[in-house]
């Protein structure tokens, strides 16, 4: 039985990698300078003298997140008049007045939206959910897969992606199609 679990495991892992690769592809094949100078921007901002690696990666992924995160919290906490961290219905309330007549069925509706609980308070819980989801919006799961996947084109397996290595397999694209 484990034995079966664990090969299931494998074989999804095995078909999420296999979709992130397909993305890696489609992006390439899309647009192959598009993609090239993407990647080389890449390098030169989360890689080490040219020298892109997962952990690289995964700090481009968590800022772009970070940065969605701190917009989306925000626009909360500007309303937090009395600073104690959360956003009560008065406070809304204070904001309302203040704003355009737009503006103001907008804030309700972020307000709504944001408290989950229906308690009339965007509490902690629901502030950090709503920063998740902004950042999950922002960058979703499949392309920080795909951008995972950008490893694989290290073709002299050194563990780093360098701009000939993008290069090579954006020429390796081109002539494929
Ligand atoms: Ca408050
Ligand atoms: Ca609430």
């Amino acid at each position: 039985m484990v034995k079966i679990v664990a090969t299931l495991m494998a074989l999804l892992l095995a078909l999420a990698q296999a979709r992130a690769e397909d993305g890696l592809e489609a992006a390439m094949g899309d647009d192959p300078e598009r993609f090239a100078e993407m990647v080389t921007d890449l390098i030169a901002g989360f890689g080490v003298a040219g020298n892109l690696r997962a952990e690289g990666i995964e700090e481009h992924i968590a800022l772009e997140r970070a940065a969605a995160r701190a917009t989306a919290l925000r626009r909360f906490l500007a309303m937090d008049l009395d600073g104690d961290g959360t956003v009560d219905r008065a406070e809304l309330e204070v904001s309302q007045r203040a704003a355009s007549a737009s503006m103001r069925g907008k804030l309700e509706r972020q307000f709504k939206a944001a408290d989950r609980d229906g308690s009339d308070q965007i509490d902690l819980a629901e502030l950090r959910a709503e920063g998740q989801a902004a950042a999950l919006r922002a960058l979703g799961e499949a392309e920080a897969e795909t951008l995972r996947a950008l490893i694989t084109l290290d073709a002299n397996g050194d563990g780093a992606l360098q701009i000939g290595e993008v290069r090579l397999a954006t020429a390796r694209t081109d002539e494929a199609t």
